[in-house]
Parts: structure tokens; C-alpha cells; sequence
């Protein structure tokens, strides 16, 4: 059977950088291609509409709430299922290479690593450098999980995805994602992406010191949180 892609994209307040961030997607290679508005203040929700994709709405905040609604409305058929910023920061150019892996059923998870890849300048903060290496480190440590970043762009098999049972709610989405499939012994792969700075519009994490702590803190927690032999 040949595989169906989707594509989440979670949205809070992107109505500047939305519309061209879908415009640059290889649309035909997608069959499913959904913007999750986090509750955005904004016209996030319309512009994403009027740019061709599915508007899923969840309004309470949270990167992997959002992430999570996005699954909700997957149809039947998806088989894989990507997932991208809404802000151009990650290049839609490497999308094939996230996928083809999968297709090939060399991998069942791809992650598009920016420590890898090539960085437009000031598109990932030192803080972020900084707290991608300690995270890796400790993942290596406490988990026995080699990877080099926590990076947003990233595709799963859409069954490997329902084996890791996601919960996190924010910011720990990714590095929970992350330590589950070392945990599952998923054949994961991670390859070079390229990342820019956002397309425009405002940064709610990294570029502010409340979204960077947020974040850094609760990946710390997750890492330490998964060591203890939760299974949640
Ligand atoms: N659903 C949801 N999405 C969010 C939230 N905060 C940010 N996002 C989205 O998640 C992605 C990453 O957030 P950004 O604000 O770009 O954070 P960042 O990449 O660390 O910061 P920049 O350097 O400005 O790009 C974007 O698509 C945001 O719209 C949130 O609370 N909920
Ligand atoms: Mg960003």
C-alpha cells in the first residue's frame, strides 16, 4: 500500500509568517496538511485557511497539545505524519528527506537536526545551542539515547507514533518523543536540516527569557521525570 502524508503545523499567533510558510510546501507530496490554532489572538486561523490548509482549533496552549489535536484529526488513510513550525523557520526543502527515509522503511522515526545542518545566523540563540547540548548530554547519559538536537521538523510512522503514547502537554513534547523511542528501540534517523530565522513575526520561546526558561526547565524535568521508570 502506498504510503499518505500528513503534515501538523501548531500555529500561535503566526498570521505573518503562516501564509508563506505553507506557500512553500511541496503540496502535492501531501495528502493531508493540517495548521493547529493554539488560541491564536491573531488571524493565524484564516490565513491558514485561505493558504489551503485544514484548520484544527485547540485552545488551550501548549506546543504538544497542539501537536496532539493535530493526530486527533488525522484521517484514516495517513500512514505518516510530519511535524513543522508555523513560523519559515524550517526549510520545506528538506521535507523529502525526512519522509523518504520512512518510505523506504529505512527508519521508522526522522529527525531534522539543525546541529547538523546548515544555520542561517542567529536562527538558533546561544541559550538554545547551550540547552540542546546539555539536553542531548543528558539524554545520552541517563537514557543510553544518542542525539544531537530536540529540533521541531521531524516524521514518524504514523503506528510507531501510537506505540509512544504522547502526553506531553508544552515544551517536553519533543524530548519526550524523543526518549520514548529509545525506550521502544524504534529504528530512528536523524539528518542535517536546515534552519532559518523565523519568517516574521514575533518569537514566543526563544527569543524571550520566560520561553526560554520554560522550556529549558521543563525538558530537564522530562529528561529526569522518564528515569524513573515512569511509563506514562
Ligand atoms: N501550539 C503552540 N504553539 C506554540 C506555542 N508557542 C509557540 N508555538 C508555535 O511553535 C513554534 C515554535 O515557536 P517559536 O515562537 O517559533 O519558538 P522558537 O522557534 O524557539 O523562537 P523563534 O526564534 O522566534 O523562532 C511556532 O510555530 C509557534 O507558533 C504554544 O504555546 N502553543
Ligand atoms: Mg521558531
Amino acid at each position: 500500500m502506498p504510503e499518505r502524508f500528513a503534515l501538523i503545523i501548531p500555529a500561535l499567533n503566526e498570521e505573518a509568517a503562516i501564509g508563506a510558510t505553507l506557500d512553500s510546501l511541496p503540496r502535492a507530496a501531501l495528502d493531508q496538511l493540517i495548521v493547529v490554532d493554539n488560541g491564536s489572538a491573531d488571524r493565524t486561523a484564516d490565513v491558514a485557511r485561505s493558504h489551503g490548509a485544514q484548520v484544527v482549533s485547540e485552545p488551550r496552549r501548549g506546543y504538544g497539545r497542539a501537536c496532539l489535536a493535530g493526530i486527533a484529526a488525522l484521517r484514516p488513510e495517513i500512514t505518516v505524519v510530519g511535524f513543522m513550525d508555523g513560523d519559515g523557520s524550517d526549510d520545506p526543502a528538506d521535507l523529502p528527506r525526512l519522509l523518504d527515509p520512512i518510505v523506504r522503511g529505512e527508519a521508522e522515526m526522522v529527525l531534522g537536526s539543525r546541529v547538523l545542518g546548515q544555520r542561517e545566523p542567529g536562527a538558533l540563540t546561544p541559550q538554545q545551542r547551550f540547552g540542546n547540548a546539555l539536553a542531548t548530554f543528558l539524554l545520552r547519559i541517563v537514557h543510553g539515547a544518542r542525539y544531537t538536537d530536540l529540533g521541531p521538523f521531524r516524521a514518524l510512522h504514523r503506528d510507531a507514533f501510537d506505540r509512544l503514547r504522547m502526553s506531553d502537554p508544552n515544551f517536553g513534547w519533543t524530548i519526550e518523543m524523543q526518549i520514548k523511542a529509545a525506550r521502544e528501540g524504534l529504528r530512528v534517523l536523524e539528518i542535517p536540516v536546515r534552519y532559518h530565522r523565523r519568517r516574521a513575526g514575533e518569537s514566543k520561546i526563544s527569543g524571550t527569557l520566560r520561553g526560554t526558561l520554560s522550556a529549558g526547565a521543563k525538558i530537564i524535568w522530562t529528561v529526569f521525570r522518564y528515569s524513573f521508570g515512569g511509563k506514562s
